[in-house]
């Protein structure tokens, strides 16, 4: 029993000298000192031994067993200290390598450009006013003196909610409201969203408009042109040119669309020889809409139309920005790609 228990005392030194990993000696620790274990099943046979030699062996497996352990124990600790030191001596943090950014966001180009046009009127002394999004057929058309065989009332331009609801189609309705409430004089823009059964390269089925309004005794055609003429000239610079062509709306008499010099070939019609694509060679871009408020419009807010006049306008955000940023088609503003929006 007792050479027995030295050969295997010898065995497991041996194997463990052949050990080379941490798993391999965990494997030695289960095969002769794990429950089913080579040792362990000789400490098993203890009882069944005469008495006399019961503590001699007893003391003999208890030996065997603590020097494994510590032979164990102390080829980990070597181990673990030499990868350690081997670590420190050849891994290094490079500290002068640049740091990672966090991801920073900024202002859409829309925003940019609403609160530009908006920040040129509030210069001009016009209040800034805000409203509902749904509206009532009143505010939306009638009153604006669009009837209901009107066109633009089909439902194929406008977004109905219900039988007398829609959604917005412009931004005149807020300034029904303002000037329900307000008497003149009074001067006004409201920015914002508006919705239209429309969607291509240049339609988006929501798109965002300003329009302003300005009412008091004797306004003329003369203050519209002043006004909207210094509005592009702050806009698009001092050297832009302004045109005033006839044109029609239900809410204006006279009314006139607006057209500034091109922004790409300056009214040149040519850009190197090639004819401009952004004016198609017209020399002019369109960018506002505007009028005489009509005398229908006075009467449904109830002003009065022997004592005031003003005038009125509306200009579009997605035309302005992607003329200013050279965009040529109007969904790239609400697809949220970042390798769009990472560009101003
Ligand atoms: C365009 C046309 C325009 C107006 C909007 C307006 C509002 C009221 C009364 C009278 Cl409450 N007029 N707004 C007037 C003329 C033109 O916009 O082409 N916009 C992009």
């Amino acid at each position: 029993m007792k050479a027995t228990l030295e050969a295997l005392g010898l065995e497991i030194e041996q194997t463990l000298g052949g050990c080379t990993s941490e798993e391999e000696l965990e494997q030695v620790r289960v095969t002769f000192l794990g429950r089913k274990g080579r040792l362990t099943e000789v400490m098993r046979g203890v009882g069944a031994l005469p008495p006399a030699e019961r503590p001699i062996i007893g003391e003999l497996v208890n030996a065997i067993k603590r020097r494994v352990d510590e032979r164990i124990e102390s080829l980990r600790t070597e181990w673990q200290s030499a990868a350690r030191a081997h670590a420190l001596a050849t891994e290094r943090i490079d500290v002068t390598l640049p740091g990672r950014r966090s991801l920073q966001g900024h202002q859409h180009p829309l925003t940019t450009t609403l609160e530009e046009v908006t920040a040129i009127f509030v210069g001009l002394g016009f209040a800034v006013h805000d409203g509902p999004h749904i509206e009532d057929e009143r505010h939306n058309f009638e009153a604006l003196n669009i009837p209901a065989d009107h066109p633009a009332r089909d439902m194929h331009d406008t977004f109905f909610v219900d039988r007398r609801h829609v959604l917005r189609t412009h931004t005149s309705p807020v300034q029904i409201r303002v000037m329900e409430q307000t008497e003149p004089p009074v001067a006004a823009i409201a920015p914002g969203a508006v919705y239209r059964h429309d969607d291509d390269v240049t339609h988006s089925p929501m798109f965002h408009q300003i329009e302003g309004f300005l009412v008091d005794r004797g306004v003329t055609f003369a203050d519209l042109k002043g006004v909207l003429g210094l509005f592009v000239q702050r806009m698009f610079g001092p050297e832009t040119r302004v045109r005033f062509r006839p044109s029609f709306f239900p809410f204006t008499e006279p009314s006139a669309e607006i057209d500034i010099s091109c922004v790409i070939c300056g009214g040149d019609r040519f850009v190197d020889g090639q004819p401009c694509r952004v004016c198609k060679s017209t020399g002019w871009l369109e960018i506002l809409g505007s009028g005489m408020i009509h005398p229908a419009v006075f009467a449904a807010v109830g002003y009065d139309p022997e004592k005031f006049s003003g005038f009125a306008f509306g200009v579009g955000i997605e035309r302005v920005a992607m003329l200013k940023y050279g965009i040529n088609d109007i969904r790239l503003f609400f697809q949220n790609d970042l390798r769009f929006l990472r560009q101003f």
